[in-house]
């Protein structure tokens, strides 16, 4: 056979993305990949470069949310995988699709102390939908095909793939490579029976709350539930937070909670950001539904709740929350209006409250400021990250396209999903909230920003600490043993100048608007240092 009728391994991962409808790979080269960086020319892949492996997973997984079709990630064997993991937690928190394809030590090499050799599938499990190792060169693409499907279907979540170097190095004659089949979708939907009993249970609850998880969190997903929460009349929210119901988007939610009668998990687990409706959050006899595309976490729901588990039903979480939408009747009575009045509850006093002390904003002054320019285009998105101060962010910033770090309740992630938002949207509006603790997680990414000319703003709050963990001393230990959790006031704007964006520092209220313009006319990747007091995330009662 003729070399133009054979293919590397490497070639058929890179036109197998293609095929599968991939253009764009997030990666970190390492010596076990470059075979597919090389392969990527010919299938004109776009190889977004990062300066971290976990931000290259984390750009995946910004894309997986926003787009509904799994991120690419590729990183190198060893060490490069090892850096990437990590990330995968987030994805897997957040139910968002994405694929990671990890470099490996050459099969001949394993067991025998090969360069970067680990066992990289295993160390990838605990943190993925499904973890494997390719084993030959022709199926390589019949590999990538099965990691998109499981990444996407059901629970949506992270896969990873591991590539050893010597298959991507094989040649296959290309009549023996079986080439990915686009997977149709099996969306389980929920029988009548089930649907019926649901409505029927809804019906008859005095206080009923449907309680959906992030897979509802995209644009559509929240329209979705909006519809179902009007025709039902029941309020119908999100839980994809680690404070969970404490979380500042949903204001006085505890006090709503403690009243409800029935609660409908609608591919949300019953896990401990629901305090697993147990009392005293919950009133003990309050009833549970769960519906959920993971069999696992229907069963896991009845085994915590017996008899008190009304209905639990396998089912996509789109497609049963479209169905209920459509044969849901509306209950009477004033419920939903005095639930929407906690959810939007907030503080009188944030409309005025103001710092204490000199060259200092209050978090509340910096999202006043900020607000005007969240809601100035629907198609905003906005990107909260880190400990108290986005939690401000949180409560006050209007809710459209929002991507929060999640369940996994793990920092860091935001600037690698600015950048990832950029390039799958290139007119709106990215706008990122951190705390400067979070900011050094990915910082070097605005050279990636730079380099690949992509605009966003970043607003870090910068109190000098780790100020989430100082609450907990505070709180936990008292005022007096708070310690080692103190940061410099560092120039986060100054480091971004350095590298080739645009930096603005603020340290009082009356300058934040004037930054923000000029940070978003810049056209560069941005970043507004503002000076803030540190503040305990708000906490939001009736
Ligand atoms: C990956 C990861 N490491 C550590 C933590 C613990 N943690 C949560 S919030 C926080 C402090 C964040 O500090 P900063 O970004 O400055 O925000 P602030 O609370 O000061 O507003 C830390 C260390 C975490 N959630 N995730
Ligand atoms: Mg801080």
């Amino acid at each position: 056979m003729n070399r133009e009728n054979r293919l590397r391994g490497a070639d058929i991962v890179a036109q197998s993305l293609t095929r599968l409808g991939c253009r764009r790979v997030f990666t970190l080269s390492g010596n076990h990949i470059m075979s597919v960086f090389d392969a990527a020319l010919e299938a004109k892949l776009d190889l977004v470069h990062v300066r971290h492996e976990a931000a290259a997973v984390h750009m995946a997984d910004a894309w997986g949310r926003l787009t509904g079709v799994p991120g690419v990630a590729l990183v190198t064997g060893g060490p490069g995988h090892a850096n990437a993991v990590g990330a995968l937690f987030t994805a897997l928190g957040a139910e968002s699709p994405l694929v990671l394809l990890s470099g490996h030590a050459a099969t001949w090499e394993l067991g025998r102390g090969g360069f970067q050799e680990i066992r990289q599938a295993e160390m990838a499990a605990p943190v993925a939908k499904a973890s494997w190792t390719a084993t030959a060169a022709a199926t390589l693409g019949r590999d990538l095909a099965e990691a998109f499907r499981i990444a996407s279907s059901g629970r949506p979540g992270p896969v990873h793939l591991s590539l050893p170097s010597d298959l991507l190095d094989e040649h296959v004659g290309s009549n023996a490579v079986v080439w990915p089949e686009p997977a149709g979708q099996d969306r389980p939907i929920l029988s009548d029976a089930d649907a019926d009993a649901v409505l029927a249970a809804i019906a008859a609850a005095a206080r009923p709350l449907i309680i959906a998880g992030p897979r509802l969190s995209s644009p559509p997903g929240r329209a979705l539930l909006a519809r179902l929460e009007a025709a039902a009349q029941t309020p119908a929210v999100i839980v994809e937070s680690p404070r969970g119901l404490a979380d500042a988007t949903l204001g006085a939610f505890p006090d709503l909670v403690r009243q409800v009668d029935l609660v409908v998990l609608l591919g949300k687990a019953l896990d401990f950001t629901i305090k697993w409706a147990l009392p005293p959050a919950f009133d003990p006899a309050v009833r549970v539904i769960a519906i959920d595309p993971d069999q696992g976490l229907v069963e896991r729901a009845r085994r915590e709740k017996g008899e008190r588990l009304l209905v639990g039903a396998v089912a996509d979480t789109t497609v049963a929350a479209e169905q209920l939408a459509s044969h849901a009747k509306p209950r009477a009575g004033t419920w939903l209006a005095e639930a929407r009045a906690l959810l939007d509850q907030r503080p009188e006093a944030w409309r005025t409250v103001t710092a204490q002390t000199a060259g200092r904003l209050h978090p509340a002054e910096v999202f006043r400021a900020l607000r005007p320019y969240i809601e100035r285009r629907d198609d905003t998105i906005l990107i909260c990250d880190g400990g108290e101060f986005a939690q401000w962010a949180q409560s006050m910033l209007p809710v459209r396209r929002r991507l929060i770090n999640g369940v996994a309740g793990a920092i860091g992630a935001s600037l690698p999903f600015a950048l990832a938002a950029r390039l799958q949207d290139s007119e709106a509006p990215i706008i990122a909230i951190l705390g400067d603790g979070t900011v050094g997680f990915h910082i070097a990414e605005f050279e990636t920003a730079v380099r690949r000319g992509l605009p966003f703003v970043a607003v870090v709050g910068n109190d000098a600490r780790w100020n989430a963990e100082s609450q907990i001393q505070l709180r936990d230990y008292g005022r007096e043993r708070m310690h080692g959790c103190e940061l410099l006031p560092s120039r986060y704007d100054r480091v971004v100048e350095a590298l080739g964006g645009a930096g603005e520092y603020v340290d009082g209220a009356g300058a934040l608007a004037d930054a923000v313009e000029r940070a978003l006319a810049s056209g560069k990747p941005a970043l507004i240092n503002v000076m803030i007091e540190s503040t305990a995330a708000p906490v939001i009662r009736r």
